[in-house]
């Protein structure tokens, strides 16, 4: 048998890929994955204080990640972020605000530490546009770095007509192995480093894939969204994360998120345990 390191990232369970990160929040995220048996990350994108701790309290339990869009609620403070931060130590999951920078280094570095939201005092992961060139990762880094937090990199998008294709996604593949500390991985469709030519130092490198546009029943909604399933996302492209919004708090109450929350989990799980045996 193969040692650990010689086998291929969608080969290798989560656990065995801590090793290869040096960032603290992609370690975090994948022994979170490991320990609870869950790579489904759970967006709560609702616009008020309450509905998104009382879907959190309810999808906890079953996921390795809650993503937020702090903009969207009306009522964010402080006290929102201490409780949201204490359920992500009591049910265990890390948080990742889907911010989408994509200015230039100095003005994303104001943004992620400052203003209302200080998304770098509380959110573990990230993401930012390739877009501006290095200076977006540079500028992030310098707030996110020494908290410990990581970055994913938009290399590709879930919705009809998106331009983050071809050139653009490799580009975005090769920002990301300048700057291994910080950047952690993508938001993407498909193993996207494999699009890429092989890095030419030759080292081995592990990237987290997080994968939006996940649903069992909708194949999207009336604004682009398009949605496949767990499988084709875990087993079928070989993406990490499985990032489900409607699909889970679209339920109508308590019962109905966690039970869709946890059908989720063992979808993503079952595939991700069919593409070991692969
Ligand atoms: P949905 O309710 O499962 O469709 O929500 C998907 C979430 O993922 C939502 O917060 C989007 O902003 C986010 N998203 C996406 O849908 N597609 C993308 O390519 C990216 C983010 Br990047």
């Amino acid at each position: 048998m193969s040692s650990p390191s010689s086998k291929a990232t969608t080969s290798k369970t989560y656990g065995e890929r801590v090793a290869s990160h040096s960032n603290q929040a992609a370690k975090d995220l994948l022994l979170t994955m490991e320990r609870k048996k869950t790579n489904l990350c759970v967006s709560v994108d609702v616009t008020t204080k309450e509905e998104l701790l009382k879907i959190v309290e309810a999808v906890g339990e079953s996921c390795c990640c809650v993503k937020t869009h702090c903009d969207i609620i009306s009522d964010f403070d402080q006290d929102l972020v201490d409780r949201l931060v204490a359920l992500s130590k009591s049910l265990d999951f890390q948080i990742f605000e889907d911010r989408k920078f994509a200015d230039i280094g100095n003005t994303v570095s104001l943004q992620y530490s400052s203003g209302v939201h200080r998304i770098a005092s509380w959110s573990h992961l990230t993401n930012a546009h390739a877009l501006p060139g290095d200076g977006i990762v540079t500028g992030l880094s310098t707030v996110g770095l020494p908290l410990s937090r990581g970055l994913l990199l938009l290399a590709e998008m879930s919705s009809a007509g998106s331009l983050a294709t071809g050139a653009y996604t490799i580009e975005t593949v090769q920002m990301a192995r300048r700057h291994p500390e910080f950047v952690v991985g993508f938001i993407a469709q498909q193993r996207v480093e494999r699009l890429a030519p092989p890095p030419s130092s030759g080292e081995e490198e592990d990237f987290l894939v997080l994968t939006p546009g996940v649903g069992l029943v909708s194949k999207g909604d009336k604004m682009g969204q398009q949605y496949r399933t767990p499988r084709q996302v875990v087993f079928e492209s070989g993406c990490d994360v499985i990032i489900v919004g409607r699909g889970i708090y679209g339920g109508s109450g308590v019962e109905e998120w966690k039970s869709e929350a946890d059908r989720y989990r063992v979808e993503g799980w079952k595939a991700y345990e069919e593409r070991l045996l692969v």
